[in-house]
């Protein structure tokens, strides 16, 4: 709680105003010899007691001042009298001039020029500084000696040669309120029982209620800005007509995560630098057996008009527990059950938004797990045309309009499609996902009828969230090092405004 201000200041406020009608600030505090921000805070509160005592409003007095040069110039001369001043009778070179002056004295020199008091003599070698008139007024001086009398030109001129500065001072002007008194009564802040049962309420004055004034924030929860921005996604999906696939499994069976999408088993992704297997249960339960047999055939001698891969697929290497590196693994057993449904196929479209895990080199915005989001369609007679129009819609709920496609290479899709945005706040196109037709040799085995096409897209909640929120490092969004101040004062997230 700052200093309290001596009641009495406040008293000898209001017992001046009593008789003066009205004061100002500054001249109260001339007046009173205490310093102007006491009054200041006087008045405010007596402002802040509750009832209008005082009118008060702000007036800002604008003075010219001397600045330091011009306080010089008014003590010992302007820098052209004191040039005159330094040339002797048998005059003396303009080298030596200047060098005597000080810092001032190339001014001074070209202004006693230009007024005539000086000549250069250059009928001699050097050519010397000689006086031009016998004596001289020093104008500057005595005009910055008695400002008041100064013209408006003479003024500006003399701001523009910075001999002058306009200073501007805040002070109140306070004047009687309609609630005027000499005496600061104190006003009650709560009607008590006691108050209402003796009846002293009715001559009691109360504070009154400040509706502007702002609540404590109550502590509360808040969302982490990624929850912030996966409500958003959901809300986008919602609205396109898909929903939501259960994520509910970080352990994932190889078979889901690469077989099923034809990742063929001796693809780099398969192996523990990318990742993450179980030691504990190492495999898997129970497989759909003529599922897997399909799927083993198309990986080793293909079909559906694909050669496969041509190598002897491993059951046990499809078996290897670990932890998911795509929701797309979910997509894989959502399109099966589809595909296997008791009243066959029907055009769906599901996403998923959750946890996925690589065993990824860390830097400043890849960490060993990350949020996928991820939307696929199935429908008899899709197109890439479907996708490309899919993904402007998508992206357009997300407020990016710009968007740009470039071939990629997927295992599960082709064609595939990395998705870029031109970022107007980065500005720079940004790459924003990726996206494909999911292959045949994926579609087919899983039984969903020929003429149906899958397509698949895929992106982070992370980026965005960083991009949305201004963060640049990935562990200041998540992990031990987050700033909960963040969490505790991010704003509400639109992804639709920028
Ligand atoms: O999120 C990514 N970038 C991004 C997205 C939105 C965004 O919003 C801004 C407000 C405008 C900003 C950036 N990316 C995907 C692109 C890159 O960041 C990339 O370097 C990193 N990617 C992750 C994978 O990293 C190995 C992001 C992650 C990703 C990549 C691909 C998929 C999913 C996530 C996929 C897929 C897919 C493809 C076909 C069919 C089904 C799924």
């Amino acid at each position: 709680m700052s200093n309290p201000v001596p009641s009495e200041l406040t008293e000898r406020i209001l017992l001046h105003l009593e008789s003066a009608e009205q004061a100002d600030s500054l001249r109260l505090a001339e007046q009173f010899g205490i310093e102007h921000q006491k009054i200041v805070g006087a008045v405010k509160s007596i402002q802040a007691h509750g009832e209008r005592l005082l009118d008060v409003e702000s007036v800002t007095h604008k003075s010219l001042t001397l600045t330091e040069e011009g306080q010089a110039v008014a003590q010992s001369g302007s820098h052209e009298a004191n040039v005159y001043a330094a040339v002797p009778e048998q005059g003396i070179g303009q080298a030596e001039l200047l060098a005597a002056g000080g810092g001032n004295a190339k001014v001074g020199f070209s202004k006693a020029m230009s007024q005539g008091w000086l000549w250069l003599d250059k009928s001699v070698q050097p050519p010397l500084v000689r006086r031009k008139v016998a004596t001289i007024v020093d104008q500057v001086r005595e005009q910055l000696l008695q400002l008041a009398k100064l013209s408006d030109k003479d003024l500006a001129d003399y701001k523009k040669r910075k001999l002058l500065q306009e200073l501007s001072t805040k002070s109140l002007r306070i004047s009687k309120g309609p609630e005027f008194s000499t005496t600061l009564t104190k006003l009650e802040t709560d009607l008590t029982m006691e108050m209402l049962a003796s009846g002293q309420w009715q001559q009691l004055k109360f504070k009154a209620y400040n509706f502007d004034a702002l609540g404590a924030t109550p502590t509360r929860g808040q969302l982490h800005p990624l929850l912030k921005v996966r409500t958003e996604f959901r809300q986008i999906f919602l609205e396109m007509g898909f929903s939501e696939m259960a994520t509910n499994n970080y352990v994932e069976a190889s078979f889901w995560n690469f077989d099923a999408l034809f990742q063929p088993q001796q693809h780099p992704a398969r192996d523990a630098h990318d990742t993450f297997f179980i030691k504990q249960p190492a495999l898997c339960g129970p497989l759909p057996n003529d599922y897997v047999q399909r799927v083993s055939t198309v990986h080793s001698v293909g079909g559906y008009g694909s050669l496969g891969y041509g190598y002897k697929w491993q059951l046990a290497e499809a078996q290897k527990n670990l932890l998911r590196t795509h929701t797309t693994a979910v997509s894989a057993r959502n399109l099966f059950q589809l595909a296997n449904r008791a009243y066959g196929f029907k055009p769906a479209k599901y996403f998923s938004i959750d946890k996925v895990f690589r065993n990824e080199t860390l830097d400043a915005t890849h960490l060993a797990e990350f949020h996928q989001v991820e939307g696929v369609i199935a429908q008899a007679g899709l197109t890439l045309a479907d996708l490309i129009g899919t993904l402007h819609e998508f992206f357009r709920k997300l407020g990016i309009s710009q968007l740009r496609f470039k071939p990629t290479y997927n295992p599960y899709t082709e064609p595939s499609m990395e998705i870029y945005c031109y970022h107007g706040g980065l500005a720079k196109w940004i790459e924003v996902g990726n996206s494909g037709i999911f292959r045949p040799e994926l579609v087919r085995p899983m039984g969903l009828p020929p003429d149906v096409n899958v397509l698949g897209w895929g992106l982070s909640l992370e980026r965005p969230t960083m991009v949305k929120y201004g963060i640049n490092n990935i562990r200041d969004l998540v992990g031990p090092k987050v700033d909960l101040k963040m969490v505790e004062d991010g704003p509400i997230c639109r992804l639709d405004r920028d």
